[in-house]
């Protein structure tokens, strides 16, 4: 598979054999490049960062690491190789061959699903744009900043796809990813969670840890559809979302690992008045981000979901490449999940299989999070405490599906609202939980320096050293 860099969009699509898609992508650089300068990182669009940028899909050469100024990086076009077995793994075309084109008749069900798909990428990248300013060092600095920009070619990918497989809509509908934005109020981004403002660091690892591991399951669902362009273009970004997982993952680790010699150095003393982050406030961040991402599933039990997988468009996390799912239909199949009835007490209740295709994404999900809560109470222990970590249940405090018109606790056992008001404080941070955390976020920006209220990593990016210089300022800050 040839790799063209030497064009102005990099690619492995052979884009310059199509003049007017090519030439339809060159006149969206520029207001691609405009919306990255306005809404991109703030205040380091003139600084070299140590960057890596994606040169090749093939084992180990897509990572290529070298100094860029951000709005020089090189956003590009890569779907991954075809997989060999080009038949349809689920649904009602079982076996049939996938689809090099956009079938008519699912032609919107598949607009829809990229749009949304897309909309997460620049909406994130907002988010983010002021975290630069309060960065704990060099080395998360420029993991911020590389999540950033491969959240940009994450946009390039969907792009490519609307521009190329749904004519004038698809051209429309990419001018409008680069006009709604994070938070409007007339024109937001569409999924909730991507509204949201994230203000200080904490909330960013929570983000990546969660967010972009929603990111992950629905890529992983999104890898396994019919229409092959977007199987492949998928595939390829799944690849990337490993590093962002693992700047959450290991980002929240670092600061439990702080504040838990914080609590062993000084057992009399309070965290927050040596300068960390104590666990609660930790715990409340967890509650927080990871309800926040639950409804990123859509509902429960959803007849979108149905016709995704009836249709072939979306399947479930590892449909074909496992032996997770016996029966590739998923007809004459239920699912049952406790819901509140009538009267207002639990009850089970069962629903076919394919309307609850959202749920089964979110078990696999829920699976993988508590991984890492596992370990992180691991490097509790090891500091020789006994405090632990929990997820929430997925009943607690949702806006999307069955579970978002009842209060529940944190255990998912059903509360008036009268104790939940009361709940609340101890469970989801507070106005002034949030304000702590952006007191002691004051940017350390010198080489192998950290700030006070996380731990240094294990090791440094591509094998350099903590210290090196992973940011390079044009005026010295
Ligand atoms: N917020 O059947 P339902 C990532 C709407 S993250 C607002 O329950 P469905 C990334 C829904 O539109 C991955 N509205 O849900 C991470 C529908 O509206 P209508 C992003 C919501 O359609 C970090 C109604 O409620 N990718 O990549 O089965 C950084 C009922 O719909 C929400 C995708 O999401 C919500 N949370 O599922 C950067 C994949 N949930 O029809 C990037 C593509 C539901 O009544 N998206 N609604 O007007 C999908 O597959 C589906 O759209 C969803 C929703 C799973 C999101
Ligand atoms: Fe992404
Ligand atoms: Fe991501």
């Amino acid at each position: 598979m040839n790799v063209s860099l030497s064009e102005k969009i990099p690619n492995n699509v052979n884009l310059s054999s199509d003049r007017k898609l090519q030439k339809a992508l060159e006149a969206w650089l520029p207001n691609y490049i405009d919306w990255w300068r306005a809404m991109g990182p703030e205040g380091f669009q003139e600084d070299q960062i140590y960057l890596r940028t994606a040169i090749s899909v093939e084992k180990g050469g897509w990572a290529h690491f070298d100094y860029v100024k951000m709005p020089d990086y090189r956003w590009g076009i890569f779907l991954a190789p075809p997989s060999g077995d080009n038949k349809i793994g689920f649904g009602d075309h079982l076996g049939k061959d996938v689809w090099a084109t956009v079938p008519g008749e699912y032609r919107k069900e598949l607009r829809r699903i990229i749009v949304t798909q897309a909309d997460t990428e620049p909406a994130s990248v907002e988010q983010q744009r002021l975290l630069g300013q309060t960065a704990p060092s060099l080395y998360d600095l420029r993991n911020l900043f590389q999540v950033n920009v491969e959240e940009g070619r994450h946009l390039w990918a969907m792009v490519y796809l609307l521009h190329s497989y749904f004519g004038r809509d698809g051209r429309e509908e990419a001018e409008d990813l680069l006009i709604r934005r994070s938070g409007h109020t007339d024109s937001p981004r569409i999924l909730e969670a991507f509204n949201k403002p994230i203000l200080d660091w904490l909330a960013f690892f929570c983000f990546t840890m969660f967010m972009d591991r929603d990111g992950k399951y629905q890529l992983y669902a999104l890898a396994e559809s019919a229409f092959d362009p977007l199987a492949r273009s998928t595939q390829f970004m799944i690849t990337e979302e490993a590093h962002h997982m693992f700047v959450g993952d290991t980002g929240l680790q670092r600061v439990i690992r702080r504040t838990a010699e914080l609590m062993k150095e000084s057992p009399a003393e309070n965290v927050r008045s040596r300068g960390g982050i104590p666990l609660d406030i930790i715990q409340k961040y967890i509650n927080e981000w990871f309800t926040a991402t639950l409804d990123l599933f859509g509902g429960d039990d959803s007849s979108n979901a149905a016709t995704y997988f009836a249709q072939g468009l979306k399947g479930r996390y590892k449909e074909s490449s496992s032996k997770r799912y016996l029966n590739h239909t998923a007809m004459d199949e239920i699912y049952s999940m406790d819901i509140p009835n009538s009267k207002g007490q639990m009850s089970s209740h069962e629903i076919p299989m394919r309307r609850a295709m959202n749920t089964v994404l979110q078990d696999a999900y829920i699976e993988d999070c508590e991984k890492s809560l596992t370990r992180w109470n691991k490097t509790l222990g090891d500091c020789g405490l006994s405090d632990q970590l929990t997820l929430p249940s997925r009943r607690f405090n949702r806006l999307q599906g069955v579970y978002s018109n009842h209060r529940f606790d944190m255990h998912g056992d059903l509360v008036s609202e009268e104790q939940w008001k009361k709940i609340r404080p101890d469970a989801l941070p507070t106005t002034e939980d949030y304000e702590y955390v952006q007191s002691v976020m004051i940017p350390v920006l010198g080489p192998g320096k950290f700030a006070n209220w996380i731990a240094p990593p294990k090791r440094g990016i591509n094998s350099q050293a903590l210290d090196f210089e992973y940011v390079r300022f044009e005026r010295k800050n």
